[in-house]
């Protein structure tokens, strides 16, 4: 069975957070922003002139981290720029950030890292505690912009990339469309308050990993839609827009020593800070909507393709991540840099992206994907970073799909082999079979599922596949029927359990 999670990860408190303001430091917030040391960056508006145009669903670490730093730079030109965070469910994140007038820091990790303190968060709302808030921000006239990070499951969509009217939330907010529990429920809510009010839709922009990221979110918002209202349906089909875009920063998740670094270069307790790598990238598809930002006097990237950008990226780096994530976990490694340090695994990752992912990307200069693939190595190897496995390894039944089948149905098509694109999801059986058998826990909407597939593993893989290929919508019929993926898929499984991951990645 599924268990619908809210998503897990994103809202979720950091390791070793404070109870309460139970230290010695001042809290950062408005009145002890002036104490910041004179070596950290901070917003160089006024923050009480700003107002709220954009609404953000999943204010994680990665938003925080990524979008609310380009509307930091936004609000320094356009004061109308500014966030209004709304978690789905769970309050850690308001509850962090409202005794601190919604600031906190990013650490930005390099050889020479940087401290800011961001200020483009103005109101932090939970939605299941505060509906008419939301509502009310949702259908304001200032509003031009909803923006998401919810994570690839927070969409409730089905194998095909369709909306699952099966899931629970889904079924919830068809019955009660005005208190809805899903994303989706929520942008429709919106939309048809903005109808009724005549006021025009905001743009809704994903910002999750999901290929098709755009077409897919209006999909989905499309046939929520029509089974609450047809005319409601006609009007966001001809007048809302959902651009494709592609994120890119790697964001290692908060943790006990971070708090501490910021702290004790702050001299300001803040109850949680986020951390990235210097490297930092949005791609948004242009669209003829009114009231959008000046996205590239921020930095952001407006192209008319963002598709060729998303599938590099998704393929290439977080499908390398996820293999990486799994192999390494099975080899024992337990961050990014340790596990492409060693040289077996390396050099399997690098053929992975130069001779099977590669090959199936559009892009107008070969030349261009090595430099990418290049720079992706070399980010995985920054000693600064210290990015856990573990992170990278959850909710691997929504990840892999978008990282790594998509390649091997490109791959299968084109009669390329299989042999290297099944070591990461034989790993990742092999991962959740290991899991399983030691009981420890599965981060994934489908672990009760995964949990049984383990335990009922015995490493033979005749008998633990269709298990796994049974799983609701992760496998394409197409490939879980496919003698060829099966055989390579099979193969790579039965070396591990024989004779350990490392050895899957060498051919005899
Ligand atoms: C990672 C991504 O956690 C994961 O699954 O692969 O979060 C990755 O770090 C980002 O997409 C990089 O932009």
């Amino acid at each position: 069975m599924r268990s619908h999670r809210p998503g897990v990860g994103a809202d979720a408190p950091p390791p070793g957070a404070p109870a309460g303001d139970t230290g010695d430091r001042p809290r950062l917030c408005e009145r002890t922003l002036p104490e910041v040391p004179s070596n950290v960056l901070r917003p160089s508006y006024d923050r009480a002139g700003t107002r709220i145009g954009t609404v953000h669903f999943g204010p994680g670490a990665f938003h925080r981290a990524h979008q609310a730093v380009y509307f930091d730079r936004l609000l320094e030109r356009d004061p109308r720029r500014a966030i209004c965070a709304v978690s789905l469910r769970t309050a850690s994140v308001r509850d962090a950030l409202r005794p601190q007038d919604g600031l906190y820091t990013l650490l930005e990790l390099d050889a020479v890292p940087t401290l800011r303190v961001v200020g483009a968060i103005r109101e932090l709302l939970v939605a299941t505690q505060d509906p008419a808030a939301v509502c009310r921000r949702l259908s304001a006239p200032g509003t031009s912009l909803v923006t998401m990070t919810v994570t690839e499951k927070g969409y409730c969509l089905d194998g095909a990339g369709a909306l699952d009217f099966d899931h629970p939330d889904i079924r919830h907010d068809l019955s009660r469309p005005e208190t809805p529990r899903s994303l989706i429920g929520w942008l429709v809510q919106g939309l048809a308050l903005r109808r009724e009010r005549q006021l025009a839709p905001y743009l809704t922009v994903c910002c999750d990993n999901l290929s098709a990221n755009g077409p897919k979110l209006r999909g989905a918002v499309l046939a929520f839609a029509a089974r609450r209202d047809h005319a409601l349906a006609g009007w966001i089909e001809a007048r809302a827009r959902f651009p494709r875009t592609m994120v890119d920063s790697i964001t290692p998740a908060t943790d006990a020593a971070l708090r501490e670094r910021v702290e004790q270069w702050l001299g300001l307790r803040d109850a949680w800070p986020v951390q990235r790598e210097r490297f930092v990238q949005w791609v948004v598809e242009e669209t003829d909507c009114a009231g959008q930002p000046e996205w590239a006097s921020a930095g952001v990237t407006l192209s008319r393709d963002v598709g060729l950008y998303e599938q590099a990226k998704l393929r290439l780096l977080n499908g390398a991540h996820s293999t990486l994530a799994y192999v390494g976990l099975l080899a024992g490694f337990e961050t990014v840099a340790q596990a492409v340090a060693n040289p077996a695994l390396r050099d399997f990752i690098e053929r992975l992206m130069m001779q099977d992912i590669e090959p199936t990307l559009t892009a107008p200069r070969r030349e261009e994907l090595a430099a990418y693939r290049r720079s992706i190595l070399r980010r995985f190897e920054n000693p600064a970073i210290c990015h856990q496995l573990a992170q990278i390894a959850w909710d691997g039944s929504q990840k892999l799909p978008i990282r790594i089948l998509g390649t091997m149905s490109d791959a299968l098509q084109a009669h390329r082999p299989l042999r290297r694109l099944a070591v990461p999801i034989a790993a990742w059986m092999q991962f959740v079979r290991t899991r399983a058998l030691a009981a420890a826990p599965i981060v994934d909407p489908l672990d009760t599922r995964l949990v049984d597939c383990g335990r009922h593993a015995t490493g033979d893989a005749r008998h633990d596949l269709p298990a796994f290929l049974g799983l609701p919508g992760v496998f394409p019929a197409h490939l879980a029927q496919s003698a060829e993926f099966l055989r390579a898929v099979g193969e790579a499984y039965e070396r591990i359990a024989a004779s350990g991951v490392l050895s899957a990645l060498t051919p005899d």
